[in-house]
């Protein structure tokens, strides 16, 4: 007989929270605080979240390492280790006591619940002696995909089922970081947990799984290409607003800069965008006139240098948003550019799911590709790790009012710009109408 266990692993901080169609109320109470914490031979004291803390782990104090890239105008430090449920794992130094465990019994069957949590980095993720099976990515069911390795963005989630078939023993889990940009700094560390059968010495020395390559943009690609929805969906075949989006990096004021469009995104700071949307108020915050188009056409993904030190590599910091009716069905081609370096980013959606409808390498086609999408079964996620030097079609219906953040998952790219938002109007019922502001909403 086999029992299902389930087991949460998130390689730094996660909060879940769940938001339904049906507006159940959901609590959660956050106590944030300080807390001591020893990790890496070092002692810190760090703002931690109902104790719970990330680990990705810097030794340095996380607010300066972030001052201190925005001023360069160059990446932040790396962190000095990744984390499984917030212990290291025992490859790093004074770490041995904190390495993450997962005790299982042979002939089970577990359900991993993994979360990439880290701030910046793709992590890929194996366990020695064993294979996963996919059963449900960004919380969307998926066919049951079995591999060796998975490989999650910041804020991508996998629902993973584990069968403890192999002789009990102790085998490594391992997650290590994709680089999918050509970068001579990056986190070259590796976290590791162990999974202790029952009947295993604990003092026995655990298999080690292979790892991909930093740089292994094929087992990326085939992981991410490789997943789709359990059942057929109703993919909207009609699209009201067809969008091409480049994606990628450049220069502001001779800093990194990044944008969508060639838009910079300058996030307000008087108030939020939703505030200023629900008050009708949106002058002076934002304007609605984000393109549907990048402004000029060149050949966005080819890499022989010129694009680097040419005149596109400039952009511009811009609050602008695109203003859609409710209920409209918006189809965006992502397109990566090779301006500074090309690089896959993860491009997460807030507010809606979207079908992944295809990917591919260079540049988008718009005379062949379509005739690539999967409008069957494509799976559906709210992250999509656009492929580097490529592109990803997405498509979703704005059935949800308000103001949506669309922006890289790599928490660096943030404040270099790497975002747009949809503003979305109220729809002809009540409950298509976005709800005033809570009584107790702190004000900035
Ligand atoms: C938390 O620690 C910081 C820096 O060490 C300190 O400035 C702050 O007052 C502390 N906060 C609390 C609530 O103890
Ligand atoms: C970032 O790394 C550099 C080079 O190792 C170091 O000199 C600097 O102090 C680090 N910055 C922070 C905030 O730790
Ligand atoms: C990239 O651009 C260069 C310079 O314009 C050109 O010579 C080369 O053929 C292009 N490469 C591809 C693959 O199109
Ligand atoms: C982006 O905008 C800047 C500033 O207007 C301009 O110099 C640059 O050529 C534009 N780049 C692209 C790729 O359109
Ligand atoms: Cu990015």
């Amino acid at each position: 007989m086999t029992s299902y266990q389930n087991m949460l692993i998130a390689f730094a901080l996660c909060i879940l929270m769940s938001f339904g169609a049906q507006a159940a109320v959901v609590e959660h109470t956050f106590n944030v605080g300080n807390k001591t914490v020893n990790r890496l031979c070092e002692e810190r004291t760090i703002v931690a979240v109902n104790n719970k803390f990330p680990g990705e782990w810097w030794n340095a104090n996380v607010v300066d390492v972030e001052n201190e890239g925005l001023a360069s105008g160059r990446p932040p430090n790396n962190s000095d280790a990744f984390t499984i449920n917030a212990r290291p794992g025992d490859l790093y130094p004074c770490s041995k006591q904190h390495t993450y465990k997962l005790k299982v019994v042979q002939g089970e069957t577990y359900l991993l619940r993994i979360i990439n949590a880290a701030l910046n980095n793709q992590l890929f993720f194996s366990v020695a002696g064993h294979s996963l099976t996919v059963v449900a990515a960004d919380a969307g069911y998926t066919k049951p995909y079995k591999t060796d390795v998975l490989v999650l963005a910041p804020g991508h989630t996998a629902d993973v089922l584990l069968v403890a078939d192999a002789p009990p023993a102790r085998y490594y889990m391992a997650a290590r970081a994709y680089i999918s940009a050509v970068v001579p700094n990056f986190p070259r560390t590796t976290t590791t947990g162990i999974i202790e059968y029952e009947g295993a010495s604990s003092k026995s020395t655990p298999t080690f799984p292979p790892l991909p390559a930093f740089n292994d943009t094929p087992t990326a690609h085939k992981f991410y290409t490789s997943l789709t929805s359990l059942k057929p969906h109703e993919v909207p075949l009609t699209v009201d607003e067809s969008m091409f989006v480049t994606v990628g990096l450049g220069l502001y004021q001779s800093k990194l800069a990044a944008s969508m469009n060639n838009v910079s995104f300058e996030f307000p700071s008087k108030t939020s965008l939703l505030q200023a949307h629900f008050a009708g108020a949106a002058a002076g915050i934002y304007t609605a006139d984000f393109p549907d188009t990048p402004p000029k056409v060149f050949d966005y993904t080819n890499e022989t240098g010129t694009l680097n030190a040419g005149p596109l590599v400039a952009t511009e910091r811009v609050t602008t948003v695109k203003r859609v009716r409710f209920g409209a069905t918006v189809e965006m081609v992502l397109q990566n550019t090779a301006l500074v370096g090309i690089e896959n980013h993860p491009i997460h959606l807030h507010g809606f799911n979207f079908f992944v409808l295809a990917q591919g390498f260079g540049n988008y086609n718009t005379k062949e590709d379509w005739k690539k999408f999967n409008l069957i079964d494509p799976q559906v996620r709210n992250t999509i790790a656009v492929p580097t030097g490529g592109w990803a079609v997405i498509r979703f219906v704005t059935n949800n009012p308000g103001v949506w953040l669309v922006h890289c998952h790599l928490d660096v790219h943030l404040p270099w710009g790497l975002a747009m938002a949809f503003e979305v109007e109220d729809g002809p019922t009540i409950e298509s109408k976005l709800p005033p502001p809570p009584v107790d909403l702190p004000r900035c």
